[in-house]
């Protein structure tokens, strides 16, 4: 009998500033009872999905900040979404920023179960942007400034298989999803924030549709596993988030796709035998990796010009 997750990507709209917990966790909730009603086991929820993406924004003093982030999970305000995902026994993925009691602050995503138990945590390890004040851009990407990195890629047993997380700027890094696969990894899912306009080099506002799928599609085939990738999009504080949310196959192909840049929900049966198709052939590992040849990614970080080159 094939393995089968029906996956809800649920999209969100903006989330300005203004708006209250309280208000966003209804929406989520909204989502979560479509996904129920479209035979969901699993609806995915973007990255920082509580809030407007507050790394867009300079304060001095962090700890001015520090309501943006989320001290428990469940707490009063999210308790209700976790409550409607057990009385309707459809998991869910949540991305949100966390402070923890020692005082550190992630992005972070958890998997939810059926029964509304936590199963997964996970911290963005590649945090984006920069660390200090940049006053010459549009809007700030301080995800450096307010973040700690987090610690690593890790699967989970859940849903029937074997599932992990990353977080937006982790989608465009190919060690991500690698690292992802060399655990057996059948299904990534992946929130982001993806604003179009890149100050360093406006040239690739037009390319961010094409980019968020070169990588997810890429990730996906080169694996062998379904990939989940779901935005907040839309205008939020004046600043336009890239929608285009996919669930994507071990075939690399796009199976489910939102054509909005609001709330909305889309679908796809996701059969993870089908990951078995791309894991024991073309890209079976243990057979065809020559992990030998392959010392300078974790070796190195940045590009180093071997000295034969520089002499020539
Ligand atoms: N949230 C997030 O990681 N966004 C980045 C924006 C580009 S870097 C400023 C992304 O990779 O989509």
């Amino acid at each position: 009998m094939s393995r089968i997750i029906t996956v809800g990507a649920a999209q969100t709209g903006p989330i300005q500033n203004t708006d209250s917990r309280t208000d966003v966790v209804e929406r989520l909730i909204e989502l979560l009872r479509q996904g129920n009603a479209a035979g969901c086991d699993l609806v995915v929820f973007p990255e920082l999905a509580l809030t407007t993406f507050f790394p867009r924004w300079y304060v001095e003093n962090k700890e001015e900040f520090d309501h943006y982030f989320e001290t428990e999970m469940p707490g009063p305000e999210t308790q209700p979404l976790f409550e409607e995902a057990s009385r309707l026994g459809v998991g869910f993925h949540l991305g949100y920023a966390e402070l923890t009691s020692e005082g550190k602050h992630f992005n972070t995503s958890i998997l939810v179960d059926k029964e509304g138990q936590i199963v997964a945590k996970y911290r963005k390890v590649h945090l984006p942007g920069h660390e200090e004040h940049e006053p010459w851009r549009d809007f700030q990407h301080l995800e450096r400034y307010y973040f700690d990195p987090g610690s690593g890629f890790e699967v989970h047993s859940a849903f029937g298989g074997i599932l992990g997380m990353a977080i937006c700027n982790d989608r465009r890094w190919p060690e991500t999803y690698r690292v992802l696969g060399l655990q057996g990894c059948e299904m990534a899912l992946i929130g982001y924030n993806t604003p179009i306009h890149y100050a360093p080099d406006p040239d690739q506002d037009r390319l961010q549709g094409f980019h968020n799928h070169l990588v997810l599609q890429s990730g996906a085939y080169q694996n062998g596993m379904w990939v989940v990738g779901v935005a907040k999009a839309g205008k939020e504080e004046g600043c336009d988030l890239l929608g285009e949310s996919a669930i994507i196959a071990p075939s690399g192909e796009i199976k489910a796709l939102c054509s909005t840049v609001e709330d909305e929900l889309v679908v796809a049966e996701c059969n993870l035998d089908l990951c078995s198709d791309y894991k024991e052939t073309l890209f079976n590992f243990s057979r065809y990796r020559r992990p030998e040849t392959y010392t300078r990614i974790t070796s190195q970080t940045g590009v180093e010009i071997p000295d034969k080159i520089k002499e020539s």
